[in-house]
């Protein structure tokens, strides 16, 4: 048969969520392309899943379930393979002797956006595990801290339209990176340009975003929340405040005004570590400028007072009146656009879900090392890799190796989580699974189709907790809903339909606030409409009800600037996609070794060169990378790449050996950022690296090319399009 071409979306945790194109030739996926037709993402994936064919029909795909037989941590050696009905039944025993001995809070799943379809992320497991009554997750470490904020001020996280930004005559994109992390953002920005605006990037740190914008303000890090404060006070004072607009639609302004007496634009600056003229000609800029539109990245919110830095920020388009305009407003995510409820699909009516309490994944290391009470004596990790990515690793991975702990992880190729898994089991990609995917980056909602054959025995992750399911003698019809199934209670309640994605792949939304100037009017998602400039639900709560300034934690702390000199950020790379892909042969050729970068001054101080051995360090623990010296960062500030693996790092671990737990001021959400160390010199030695005898290269099954011995992806029509599972 001639290959024929699917769409789909990308499952990334992106907010660009791109349609695709890809070309299938008897069963296995061959080319993918963009989707020249799709309104946002225009035609270009970008560089990193251009590749993707390389994660899903590489060699290290996992094929079938593995059964540790060694010590945990010590790598793919200590497992055999097994078949599904012997690994299901020691995953359903593991599970039921945590239940039976220590009640079913003992049992924690731990999942987040490894794939941000909703069907294979948020129902059929989170479903399994609310039915037995396990700990439930607060799922914080990425966006919880944005969303409270957003959530305080606007109701829900909306904002304006990305592609409206292209009307705005100033755009200030703040703690975001677009050309690395939402880079189909970018174009809208440039035709923005084309007519006129004016672009300035606040980022402590000088990102490809930052160098190719009109201006660079580099705050300090976590001092967001003093500078949006001396912004709106210097607008204030420049008589720009919209006074109408603020009466009409938002509450709270004349708390606010008097709290901005407290801000003159000296003391910002001085907080900010900038030059006092940086402020005030910012502030001569958005107090003269409509629409100023302020698109809010996600990296300057992993500080601890980061909450209300976000509200500080959303609270000056308010002040300006910016929301009148098309292209006027701040946008952080568009995920409060999107109308998917997937509460009631997580906990169908009738389907017995006991009370239980929620557990913070961003605190994983302190709940396995006895934060929690009774203990976690059973986590199933799905969708995520946390011994990559979650903070203070050290610690977690003493967790994770607990004798007590029995772990599954359900995952596409063996991680670092893997080495610590009683059971491992094989998860199907993209192409060979059914999935929704909403988006944070835009307004429009795709559907994936399972197109290609899934190697070896790889299940959908749906499947998968059907089958856990079963062997646990769990016997609710919700149990046997199929991914369309869950597809269509995912959209019940929304404008979309299941039919006209079938037909469509993808709809925009519609029927919510979308479009130009949603919110010239008010009409905020709150309970009168009104934004909240002052919120007494936050006061009730012992949080500041105004937006105020909470310092970083460790940047503010004397005896630690003396011990661990430097501050450490870890944002995006490009290459790497949170630590998906890091054991990709092109992937990590392209993202390079580990490197800290470090101001010349700083590299001098140490006597370091480019390119030398160094440990970097703090109390929390340790990781190797090669110094990078640049100009990127400012003196005192330094900068390495998130997640990566510890298996093929030098030293066996990475940057969130040093990160800690601790949580922000609003949601629970982590602080990554607010992190300090030293760097040292180290023998150049130690930097080499071989591959892990542990992990032997070649897999022990083939990946096969013949007909699925597994779960069979769905026949695919002669319309191109796969017919449903039932
Ligand atoms: N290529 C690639 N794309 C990605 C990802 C990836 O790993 N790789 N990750 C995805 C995910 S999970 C997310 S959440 C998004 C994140 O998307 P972004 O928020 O755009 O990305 P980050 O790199 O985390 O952070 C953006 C910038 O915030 C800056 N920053 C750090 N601290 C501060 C601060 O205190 N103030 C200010 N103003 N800026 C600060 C960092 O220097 C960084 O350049 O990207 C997604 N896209
Ligand atoms: N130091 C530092 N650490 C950070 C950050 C930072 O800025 N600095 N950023 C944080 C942020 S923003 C985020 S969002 C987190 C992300 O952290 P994680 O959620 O752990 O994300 P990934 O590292 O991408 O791991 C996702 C895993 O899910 C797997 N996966 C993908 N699709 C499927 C599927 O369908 N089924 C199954 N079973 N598995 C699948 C992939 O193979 C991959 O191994 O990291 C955080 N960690
Ligand atoms: S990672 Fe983002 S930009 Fe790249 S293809 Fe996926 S959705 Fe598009
Ligand atoms: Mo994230």
């Amino acid at each position: 048969m001639a290959p024929v071409t699917h769409p789909g979306a990308c499952p990334l945790d992106c907010p660009d969520t791109c349609v695709w194109q890809l070309t299938v030739d008897d069963g296995r996926a061959v080319a993918l392309r963009g989707d020249r037709d799709h309104p946002f993402t225009r035609g270009a994936l970008c560089g990193k899943v251009n590749r993707y064919l390389d994660a899903v029909n590489g060699p290290d795909r996992l094929t079938t379930p593995w059964i540790r037989t060694g010590p945990k941590g010590a790598g793919r050696v200590a497992y055999r393979p097994a078949s599904w009905a012997e690994a299901v039944d020691r995953v359903a025993a593991g599970l039921r002797a945590s239940i039976d001995r220590d009640g079913p809070e003992s049992v924690l799943p731990y999942y987040f956006a490894g794939t941000m379809g909703l069907v294979q992320g948020w129902t059929m497991g989170p479903r399994l595990f609310a039915h037995l009554g396990a700990s439930r997750l607060d799922t914080t470490i990425c966006t919880a801290a944005a969303n409270a904020a957003t959530r305080s001020m606007y109701g829900r996280s909306v904002g304006f339209e990305p592609e409206s930004i292209v009307e705005a005559r100033l755009i200030v994109l703040w703690g975001s990176n677009p050309l690395v992390t939402n880079l189909h953002q970018w174009p809208f920005v440039q035709q923005a340009r084309e007519h006129g605006a004016y672009v300035v990037t606040i980022d402590p740190l000088r990102t490809d975003t930052a160098a190719r914008s009109d201006e660079h303000v580099a705050p300090l890090p976590g001092t967001d929340a003093a500078l949006a404060l001396g912004l709106m006070r210097h607008v204030r004072d420049a008589g720009a405040a919209d006074e109408p607009w603020l009466a009409a639609h938002t509450v709270g302004w004349a708390e606010l005004a008097a709290r901005l007496d407290e801000w003159p634009v000296e003391r910002a600056a001085a907080e900010c570590g900038l030059p006092v003229e940086v402020l005030r000609r910012l502030g001569d800029r958005i107090a003269t400028t409509r629409p100023t539109a302020i698109r809010v990245g996600l990296g300057l919110q992993r500080h601890s007072g980061a909450g209300q830095a976000i509200r500080a920020i959303c609270a000056l388009p308010l002040l300006t009146g910016d929301f009148r305009y098309p292209g006027g407003g701040a946008l952080v995510t568009t995920s409060g656009h999107h109308p998917v409820d997937n509460g009631p699909v997580i906990r169908p009516a009738g389907m017995p879900a006991p009370p239980a309490r929620s557990l913070n994944m961003s605190r994983l290391a302190a709940v396995l090392t006895g934060e929690a009470d009774p203990p976690v004596t059973s986590l199933v990790v799905f969708n995520a890799n946390p011994a990559a990515t979650a903070p203070d690793q050290t610690r977690l991975l003493a967790g994770l190796r607990r004798a007590d702990l029995f772990t599954v992880v359900l995952e596409q190729r063996w991680t670092d989580t893997c080495d610590h898994a009683d059971v491992v089991l094989p998860a199907t990609m993209q192409p060979e699974h059914l999935d929704l995917q909403t988006s944070y980056g835009h307004h429009y909602t795709t559907l994936n189709l399972p197109v290609t054959r899934a190697p070896g025995e790889a299940l959908p992750n749906t499947e998968i907790f059907r089958r856990i399911a079963a062997a646990l003698g769990v016997d609710h019809p919700a149990f046997r809903d199929s991914d369309e199934d869950l597809a269509r209670q995912l959209l019940a309640g929304t404008p979309i339909t299941f039919e006209e994605l079938r037909e469509r792949t993808y709809a925009r939304l519609t029927g919510v606030p979308v479009g130009s100037a949603p919110f010239a009017d008010g009409g905020f998602p709150t309970p009168d409409g009104r934004a909240r400039l002052h919120d007494p639900a936050l006061a009730r709560l012992g949080v500041d009800p105004l937006p105020g300034y909470t310092p970083p934690v460790e940047a503010a702390d004397a005896d630690l600037a003396h011990r661990f000199p430097l501050l450490l950020l870890a944002p995006a790379g490009r290459y790497l996609m949170n630590s998906t892909f890091a054991s990709l042969p092109w992937h990590a050729r392209r993202a390079g070794p580990p490197r800290v970068h470090l101001h010349p001054v700083d590299a001098a101080a140490r006597g370091l060169a480019d390119g030398d051995a160094v440990r970097v360090r703090n109390d929390r623990g340790a990781f190797l990378a090669a110094v990078a010296v640049d100009e990127a960062t400012r003196p005192g500030l330094a900068f390495t790449y998130k997640a990566y693996w510890a298996r093929s790092s030098p030293g066996r671990s990475t940057v969130n050996a040093v990160t800690a737990v601790r949580d922000a001021d609003l949601g629970g959400a982590p602080t990554f950022h607010d992190c300090r160390v030293e760097v040292e010199p180290v023998p150049a030695e130690l930097l080499a690296t071989e591959p892990p005898a542990d992990h032997p290269a070649t897999p022990a099954t083939e990946h096969p090319t013949g007909p699925a011995t597994g779960h069979p992806a769905a026949p695919v029509t002669a319309a191109g399009t796969a017919a449903p599972r039932r």
